[in-house]
């Protein structure tokens, strides 16, 4: 008899949220949401067990203040930190985020030794690196969400340029989840044609500067918060390709082993193919000299925070 998978998700806040009702809609396994602020959690979690009948779904979901309670969880998904507000950049958030990180890394690394950990809390690449350094953990175990949310954006924006279905636009956007982002045209293409030879230049640009500002866009309108719909329904995407070995090749924040001719162990948004053993591969796809350029100053801009977090 197969047990079911448990997800652990540490921070309940707006993305912790959704990640919770997505991984019930979905059937994804049992549910651990856990955060510091006393009691929310716990009604966060019992809402979504009065939600499950309305959706026939089965799945058990507790919320907690306690993080021994995510202890056997498959997969821990990290949203746990603090988010910009308009004007700030995700740099800005690096220092209060990096104490808050280290010690969910404690956590995780006591509780969960064996899950695959994605991180989502800004700034991604830097989160990233930093919980793979606590934890200790097999770098193919540790990973950042924020490739497949860009991505997304990108072809979320590409669709309505081309007034298609989102289904027929497939796209790749690599790099730092940041201003230096890089959307891989070469590889973006609508039902395989690549998108350059049916955009101009002068309209995919700004689609481009749209996609590196869509963060931002978003900070500004909501006024109190970032976005947390799409940034939850990317994560799963990812651990769904986890834990059912799917193999799926897209944009993560992953240790770089020198690929793309990056420095080894930096973390930054790479192809890959994510299966059961977390970071199966990552791809080395033919980039064009401009975003090889592209990607190793955005490298250059990750690596800049590093020393900041003092691990
Ligand atoms: O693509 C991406 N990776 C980004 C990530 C997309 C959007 C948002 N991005 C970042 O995710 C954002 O800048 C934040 O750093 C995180 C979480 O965003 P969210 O919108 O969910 O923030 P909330 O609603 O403030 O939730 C954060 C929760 C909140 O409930 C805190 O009480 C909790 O984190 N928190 C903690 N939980 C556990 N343990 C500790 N130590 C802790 N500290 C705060």
């Amino acid at each position: 008899m197969a047990s079911r998978n448990k997800i652990a998700l540490i921070g309940a806040g707006q993305i912790g949220g959704t990640l919770a009702l997505l991984c019930g809609l979905r059937n994804l396994g049992d549910v651990v949401l856990f955060d510091i602020v006393q009691d929310m959690p716990q009604g966060k979690a019992l809402d979504l067990t009065h939600l499950a009948p309305v959706f026939g779904c089965d799945f058990s979901i507790k919320g907690t203040n306690n993080i021994a309670d995510i202890a056997g969880a498959n997969v821990c998904v990290v949203t746990s930190g603090l988010p910009r507000k308009p004007g700030m950049s995700r740099d800005d958030l690096v220092k209060t985020n990096a104490a808050i990180v280290k010690t969910v890394a404690e956590g995780i690394k006591q509780h969960a030794p064996g899950a695959l950990v994605i991180v989502i809390t800004n700034p991604l690449d830097a989160m990233t690196y930093m919980m793979q350094k606590v934890t200790g953990f097999p770098a193919r175990m540790v990973l950042g969400m924020a490739g497949v949310l860009d991505t997304a954006r990108y072809q979320a924006h590409l669709a309505e340029e081309l007034k298609v279905s989102v289904k027929s636009v497939s796209a790749f956007v690599l790099g730092g989840h940041g201003d230096s982002m890089v959307p891989v045209r070469s590889f973006t293409t609508c039902n395989g044609v690549p998108v350059d030879k049916l955009i101009a230049p002068e309209k995919l640009e700004p689609i481009e500067k749209r996609v590196r500002n869509s963060g931002g866009e978003v900070v500004a309108l909501l006024k109190t918060g970032s976005a947390f719909y799409s940034p939850a329904a990317s994560a799963i995407q990812m651990v769904e390709s986890y834990l059912f070995d799917q193999r799926r090749v897209l944009a993560a924040a992953v240790q770089s082993n020198g690929e793309y001719g990056l420095n080894k162990g930096v973390y930054l948004g790479l192809p890959i193919i994510l299966g059961k053993n977390g970071v199966e591969k990552i791809v080395e796809i033919d980039l064009s000299a401009a975003e090889k350029e592209a990607l190793a100053k955005s490298a250059k801009e990750v690596e800049a925070i590093l020393p900041l977090l003092g691990v």
